[in-house]
């Protein structure tokens, strides 16, 4: 039976529509999960909206309509965005379902029955934005000498009625954990961030909150709603039918991996596990946090007009340039740019120019000089060979790094395979074998043949539409599209007694920008 792998992205706060950060993990985590599933993992893929808290409550008051329209409202376009780009997830979990509130009134009993929890006063700053707690000593001063949190939005000093969980206990129990799993936190730049922060000595948390009500009940304390993260944090049970014991439950959880951006690592990586220790429940494997997608080199904010709907960009440049380019462009764990002219750049010298031109000659000297007829038993020679051990290499290389979450140095792998194909058709030159040498030249388009249907299968992750077009045209079933196709030396046989190539149609376009650009 197949591996399962469950994979989850952080839920994003429904209180806007969705920009091209939210895309950008997305599309990440889809990536991820097709190449498991590709690679014979059975893969389970949640995604959701994170719906209470403070943040939530507040831009509802502003725009003058209940938390809940608001919810309702922008979820949809965060579900819109991810059927639109093509993500292949199971489950899309919204916190305000109700399956959510037990599963989260459920960690929250099962924390205070370990003695976990406890009544007091909190007196400290809280960033809404961030919707964080954050310790005086961790504030910067801003221009005008405001306060800031470390992330650079506002604070404000509360104090209420919370109930505590008990962190502090938990210091020890976590070093062990990133000490013995040195992979739970990914990269290795922002493992080490977070054990110096637990190594500086964790305080108790506040967990509840009793100025609003836009949040799960705490059982059996009126007035007390969970603090948002205690409840988002739990959305990862939930979509698997938590606290009922259920068949999913035990195929699926711990998570392999919780793939976030880097400003919530964390709540991940010390809340997180904090919190399922005392729930005496299993810990997820890893906890990957990203790098942030910045505008031209820039943060995207709503004042510097550079927030950018991803749907947009995709409607202009097509899902699947938008998902190459992201995966291409930005070295996975680090930041990264995006621009129109990158993604036009990148994606016509890429996709268009080098392996699109490569599948479109192939196929379209096949259909033109063997009548679209395939052969399996030609002689290889030297070059031939050569040529198919080089791609099997940047085939390997990019498995390699994929299976590390390095898609930018798997897809450089996977080019160099391209450009060796290339380099091939122009020394083979099969346009001038025609006439002085057919078998050679059925030989050598056979050979691009298999090579073009292996770079396919293994970027398919990346570029699913476009290169299941290409599958259909090369006559390919669906049922052969896995990596473990790969391996299977005999499908050119088959296919050269069943399969006749028609005039093939480009999948890769080349892109414009438009003249205002
Ligand atoms: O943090 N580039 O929600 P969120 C890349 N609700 N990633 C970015 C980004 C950018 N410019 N901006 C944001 C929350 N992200 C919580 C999560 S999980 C239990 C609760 C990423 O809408 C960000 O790092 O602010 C996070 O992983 C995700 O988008 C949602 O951010």
């Amino acid at each position: 039976m197949a591996e399962p792998f469950y994979i989850t992205t952080a839920i994003a706060y429904p209180n806007g529509k969705p920009h091209i950060g939210h895309a950008y993990e997305a599309i990440a985590a889809d990536v991820i999960a097709r190449f498991q599933r590709a690679s014979g993992r059975d893969v389970r893929f949640q995604t959701g909206t994170d719906e209470h808290g403070l943040k939530m409550a507040q831009k509802a008051r502003e725009l003058g309509i209940s938390p809940r329209a608001l919810c309702d409202e922008m979820s949809a376009h965060f579900q819109a965005m991810c059927d639109a780009l093509n993500i292949s997830y199971d489950k899309f979990q919204r916190t305000t379902d109700e399956a959510h509130y037990r599963a989260s009134q459920a960690i929250w009993q099962a924390m205070a029955d370990k003695g976990d929890l406890y009544l007091d006063r909190y007196e400290g700053w809280y960033s809404v934005r961030d919707e964080a707690f954050y310790d005086e000593s961790e504030l910067v001063v801003g221009e005008d000498g405001v306060k800031l949190s470390p992330q650079g939005t506002p604070v404000e000093w509360t104090v209420e009625e919370s109930w505590f969980f008990r962190l502090s206990a938990y210091g020890d129990k976590l070093l062990a954990l990133y000490r013995d799993h040195p992979e739970f936190i990914q990269p290795e730049s922002r493992r080490n961030e977070v054990i110096r922060f637990v190594e500086g000595g964790l305080r108790d948390l506040s967990i509840s909150r009793t100025s609003f009500d836009w949040g799960v009940p705490v059982p059996g304390s009126p007035g007390h709603v969970m603090y948002v993260w205690v409840d988002a944090l739990t959305n990862y049970l939930t979509g698997l039918g938590y606290p009922e014991k259920t068949p999913e439950m035990d195929k699926w959880w711990p998570a392999d991996v919780h793939l976030i951006g880097k400003d919530i690592v964390r709540f991940h990586t010390v809340y997180w596990p904090a919190f399922l220790m005392s729930a005496d429940l299993a810990l997820p494997r890893q906890v990957f946090g990203h790098g942030f997608l910045l505008h031209r080199g820039e943060k995207m904010s709503k004042s510097l007009g550079n927030v950018v709907d991803p749907l947009e960009l995709a409607e202009r440049f097509g899902v699947d340039s938008l998902r190459y380019f992201l995966m291409r462009e930005v070295s996975f764990g680090n930041d990264g740019s995006y621009s129109a002219e990158a993604i036009v750049t990148r994606c016509n010298a890429e996709l268009a120019n080098s392996f699109g031109n490569l599948a479109q000659r192939t196929l379209s000297m096949i259909f033109k000089n063997m009548g679209g007829v395939l052969k399996a038993d030609c002689v290889v020679a030297e070059a031939d060979a050569a040529l198919r051990d080089a791609v099997a290499a940047g085939i390997a290389e990019m498995r390699k790094s994929f299976a590390d979450y390095d898609f930018s140095a798997g897809l450089d792998g996977w080019m160099r395979a391209v450009f060796a194909c290339n380099a091939y058709v122009d020394e083979q030159a099969p346009w001038t074998l025609r006439k002085t040498d057919p078998a050679r030249m059925e030989a050598v388009l056979m050979t691009l043949l298999r090579c073009v249907r292996d770079l396919a299968l293994a970027v398919r992750p990346v570029v699913p539409t476009a290169i299941d077009k290409l599958l259909d045209q090369m006559g390919i079933g669906a049922d052969a599209r896995d990596y473990a196709a790969l391996d299977n030396g005999d499908w050119l046989a088959v296919l050269a007694g069943q399969f006749t190539l028609a005039q093939p149609v480009g999948v890769f376009p080349r892109l414009e920008l438009p003249v205002e650009e």
